[in-house]
């Protein structure tokens, strides 16, 4: 058996996890935070056989999508009055992140 960990965007979450259930995937979602735009995203995890794994992984590729964020940061302003001038930087963060990590066992008591 298989878990698949994936980070996805909040706003693609719930079609991704509606198209999961509807393909009979079982499916927790944890509330997480990127550590460099820190701000909030979306942990699944998924566990499945292994050869499930490509129709998981394809279900994510299809719900998921890449989007533009602008983020504001500080940047040293060289020479002005103030040391450091407020400014924008774009980051594309991808459809999803995903880590297929094997599990030792399963139980469900
Ligand atoms: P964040 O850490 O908030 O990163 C959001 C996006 O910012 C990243 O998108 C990437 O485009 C950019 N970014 C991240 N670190 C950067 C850096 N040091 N310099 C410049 N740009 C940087 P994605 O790569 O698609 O990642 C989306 C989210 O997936 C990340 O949110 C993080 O929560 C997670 N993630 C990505 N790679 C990971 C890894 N190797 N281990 C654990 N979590 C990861």
């Amino acid at each position: 058996m298989k878990l698949v960990l994936a980070i996805v965007q909040d706003d693609d979450v719930t079609d991704v996890i509606g198209v999961l259930t509807e393909e009979d995937y079982r499916v927790t979602k944890l509330a997480t935070t990127g550590g460099f735009l820190k701000s909030g995203n979306t942990t699944l995890l998924i566990g499945v056989e292994e050869e499930m794994v490509d129709e998981v992984i394809d279900i994510i590729k299809v719900e998921c999508q890449k989007r533009d964020k602008v983020i504001s940061v500080t940047a040293p302003a060289g020479g002005t009055s103030s040391p450091y001038v407020p400014c924008s930087m774009e980051v594309e963060v991808g459809g999803a992140t995903i880590f297929v990590v094997d599990v030792d066992k399963f139980l469900r008591i």
